[in-house]
């Protein structure tokens, strides 16, 4: 694996799941592959989960780890071409990420969507400048469009807690005060749509995802009855695609809700975190055991350093390829 930043880049999902499972009961057993080398983790915007278990994935591979917090922390970066650079960006991404390709041997991005403009957006623009620049192997810690790291570590959860072979899967949109990425569903809906499992869509009209990312999902516009025979609950607000970036709903019918969940199959409860309590969803889902939403996010560990060994062996292939 040279980059991850999507679907496209896992050869085999399932070898992925089942790896990552075997590295969750033996943490330590790849210890020796990122010796003397350094990931670099680079964040635009906040982040708990993934910066944590990134950098925990990396540490179990024998990696070094830098981090940095851009715009923040360094220079704010100039990302579009044959600019005149007299506003307040004072660096552009070609010496910036050419600069940071010579300390790290894979570098890891983190670049939230604008939602102002969705050409610019779905471009993915950030990530494009970053893997034209760096010269090394990219990892995506969120993009404009995806969460790709997020997206496996759901399929690692699923396979775990699964209590039937073809589970029923729903992704339900859920009200919430800010307008928030499509990231997060877009790439559950890809790697849902190339996973064994019976999958839904459920939000309000005008939610609908880029077609794209639904593929060929069941949509469901009623904010209950998706829920009958769910086997996992995935909960996730997105702001419009159609009418870009924008709220078009904050109906609270669409919160996930103890009434709801006993119309499925003893659901399992999933968000990606951080979730808003009382908003997306009620305490009583939360705080009952149709909750994995903390080992959900435990799971990030493994789904980044199956993710990390894979580019290790690709970059140890292309660099010694007499060893293999
Ligand atoms: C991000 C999102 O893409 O929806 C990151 C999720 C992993 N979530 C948020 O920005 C939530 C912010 C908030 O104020 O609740």
């Amino acid at each position: 694996m040279q980059n991850f930043t999507s679907i496209k880049d896992a050869y085999n999902i399932q070898n992925l799941v089942n790896e990552a499972l075997l590295m969750k009961k033996m943490p330590h057993s790849d210890k020796h592959l990122g010796k003397h080398k350094t990931i670099g983790l680079l964040f635009f915007n906040s982040s708990l989960r993934t910066r944590l278990s990134t950098q925990k994935a990396a540490q179990n591979l024998g990696l070094e780890v830098m981090v940095m917090n851009v715009g923040a922390d360094s220079w704010q970066l100039e990302m579009n071409e044959g600019v005149i650079m007299n506003g307040d960006k004072a660096e552009h991404i070609s010496e910036a990420a050419a600069v940071i390709g010579q300390y790290c041997d894979i570098v890891g991005v983190r670049s939230f969507p604008g939602l102002l403009d969705r050409e610019e957006d779905y471009s993915e623009k950030v990530l494009n400048q970053f893997m034209k620049y760096t010269g090394k192997p990219i990892i995506s810690l969120e993009s404009a469009t995806r969460h790709p790291l997020q997206s496996l570590t759901d399929l690692i959860t699923i396979h775990e807690y699964k209590t039937v072979a073809r589970p029923k899967v729903v992704l339900t949109w859920a009200p919430h005060v800010k307008a928030l990425p499509q990231c997060v569903p877009n790439s559950f809906a890809e790697w849902m749509n190339h996973s064994d499992v019976d999958f839904t869509i459920a939000h309000p009209k005008g939610y609908e995802l880029a077609p794209e990312f639904a593929g060929d999902a069941n949509i469901c516009y009623d904010p209950a009855e998706a829920f009958d025979g769910a086997d996992f609950i995935y909960a996730k607000n997105w702001s419009s695609y159609q009418e870009y970036g924008k709220i078009l709903s904050s109906d609270p019918a669409w919160m996930v809700t103890m009434d709801k969940m006993k119309r499925t199959n003893n659901a399992k409860f999933m968000h990606c975190l951080p979730v808003r309590r009382n908003v997306v969803v009620e305490d009583a889902v939360l705080d009952s055991e149709h909750s994995i939403v903390v080992q959900q996010a435990g799971n990030r560990v493994w789904a980044a350093q199956v993710v990390l060994k894979e580019m290790l062996l690709t970059q140890m292939r292309t660099e010694s390829p007499y060893l293999f």
